[in-house]
C-alpha cells in the first residue's frame, strides 16, 4: 500500500526520570504490503500501559529496549485493512502488537480477533484485556481470596486496581482502596462498590490502613510500591499475603527507592510477599477472557476508560500516566 503514509511516533532520547515530549518524535513513512501469513491493520485505539516506561529503558527484561528511532512497542487495536494470511480477513477487528503508529504489518497468527458484539472494542485493551487479565490472574491465582477477607489495592482506580477490588467483592472480600484524587475514591466506594479508599497523597495512609483495617490485611494488592507498599507491610495480618503486581511509584526514579526496610512483619505475620507476571497465565487467558467478558455484559464489573483524542496526543497521555492523570483505562483514539 504504498500510496498510504504511516504516521509512527518513535524514540528520539532515551528518557531521564520522567519522560518529556521532547524524548518523542513522529516519522512518516510508507505502508507496506503484507507478505504470505500477514496482515495489514488501521489502528483503531492505541494502549498506554505503565510498562512501556520499562522499555524505553536500556535494559535487558522480559523484552529488549526500544531502540533510539524504533518505533514505541505499545498493543492496539484495528481493522484488518489487507490479508495475506488465511486466519483473518480484511474487516476483521483485531488487537495485536501494533506499536505507537497509524498503521502496522503484522504476522496473523499474533493478531487476535475481537468480536465487537461482545462488548465495544476497546475493553479488549482493558477490562478484557491485559489489564483484566492481570488483575484476575494475580488477585485469584496468586491471592487466592477468601470470604471474609481484607483486600487492599492500590492504584485503586486503575485500569488493573480497579478489576482487582471488583473481584475480591465478587469473592466476598472486603476491599480497601488507595488513590490520589477525592474523586477517584469517590469512584471506587460510590460506583464499584468498595468499603473504603484513601487518598494517599493528603490522608496517613499508614494511620488510614490501621484504622480501615484493625485485624489487618489479608492481601495486599500492589500496583505502585513506595509508601504505600510500607505502609500496607506495617499492616498485614497473620499469614497475609502481598503481590507485587506493579511499582510505578519507582518506574521514573532515576535511583529506585531501597524500600521496604519493615519486612520484619514478614516474620511476625508469618506472611508472603510475591510478585507475578500476566504472561505466565496464557494458558488461562481463555477462559478468564470469557469470565470478565461476562461479567462485563451482566453488569457486576464496571469499567471506566480515559480515552484521549488523537495520535498526537500519545507522549502527552503516557507522561500523565505517570502522574495519575489518568482516570481509568488510558487509550489514545485514532481513528472510527
Ligand atoms: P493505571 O492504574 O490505569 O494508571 C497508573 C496509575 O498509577 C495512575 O493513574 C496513578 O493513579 C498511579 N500512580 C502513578 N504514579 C504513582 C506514584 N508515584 N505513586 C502511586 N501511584 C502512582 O495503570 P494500570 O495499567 O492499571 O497498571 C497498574 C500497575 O500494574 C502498574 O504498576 C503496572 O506496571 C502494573 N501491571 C503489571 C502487570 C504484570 O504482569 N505484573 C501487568 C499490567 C500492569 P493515582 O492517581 O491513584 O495515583
Ligand atoms: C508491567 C510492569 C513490569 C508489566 C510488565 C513488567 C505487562 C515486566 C517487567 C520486566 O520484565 O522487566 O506493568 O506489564
Amino acid at each position: 500500500m504504498p500510496e498510504l503514509v504511516n504516521r509512527r511516533w518513535t524514540l528520539a532520547n532515551r528518557p531521564v526520570g520522567y519522560p518529556e515530549t521532547r524524548d518523542f518524535a513522529i516519522v512518516e513513512a510508507e505502508v507496506d504490503d503484507p507478505r504470505h501469513g500477514e496482515i495489514l491493520v488501521r489502528t483503531l485505539y492505541l494502549s498506554l500501559d505503565p510498562y512501556m516506561r520499562g522499555r524505553l529503558r536500556d535494559r535487558r527484561s522480559y523484552a529488549v529496549p526500544v531502540g533510539i528511532g524504533d518505533v514505541i512497542v505499545g498493543e492496539g487495536v484495528g481493522r484488518v485493512i489487507a490479508s495475506q494470511s488465511d486466519d483473518v480477513a480484511v474487516g476483521d477487528i483485531v488487537a495485536c502488537q501494533i506499536g505507537w503508529q497509524e498503521y502496522a504489518v503484522v504476522p496473523g497468527h499474533m493478531a487476535r480477533k475481537i468480536d465487537p458484539s461482545i462488548a465495544p472494542i476497546s475493553t479488549a485493551l482493558g477490562v478484557i484485556g491485559m489489564p483484566g487479565l492481570t488483575a484476575y490472574h494475580g488477585l485469584l491465582a496468586v491471592g487466592r481470596p477468601k470470604p471474609g477477607e481484607t483486600v487492599l489495592v492500590s492504584a485503586a482506580s486503575g485500569a488493573v486496581g480497579a478489576v482487582v477490588g471488583q473481584i475480591a467483592k465478587m469473592n466476598g472480600c472486603r476491599v480497601i482502596g488507595t488513590v490520589g484524587s477525592d474523586q477517584k475514591a469517590e469512584y471506587c466506594t460510590d460506583e464499584l462498590g468498595f468499603d473504603a479508599c484513601v487518598n494517599y497523597k493528603t490522608e496517613d495512609v499508614f494511620a488510614r490502613i490501621a484504622e480501615l483495617a484493625p485485624d489487618g490485611i489479608d492481601i495486599y494488592f500492589d500496583n505502585v510500591g513506595g509508601t504505600v507498599t510500607d505502609a500496607a507491610i506495617e499492616n498485614l495480618a497473620l499469614r497475609g499475603r502481598v503481590i507485587i503486581c506493579g511499582q510505578i511509584s519507582q518506574y521514573n526514579l532515576e535511583e529506585p527507592e531501597m524500600a521496604p526496610r519493615n519486612l520484619w512483619t514478614l516474620i511476625t505475620k508469618q506472611a508472603r510477599i510475591e510478585g507475578f507476571l500476566v504472561f505466565n497465565f496464557e494458558q488461562d487467558h481463555e477462559v478468564a477472557r470469557a469470565r470478565l467478558a461476562a461479567w462485563v455484559r451482566d453488569g457486576s464489573l464496571k469499567y471506566r476508560e480515559d480515552i484521549v483524542d488523537g495520535f498526537e496526543e500519545a507522549p502527552r497521555a503516557f507522561i500523565g500516566l505517570m502522574n495519575g492523570a489518568n482516570f481509568g483505562k488510558l487509550l489514545v483514539k485514532m481513528s472510527d
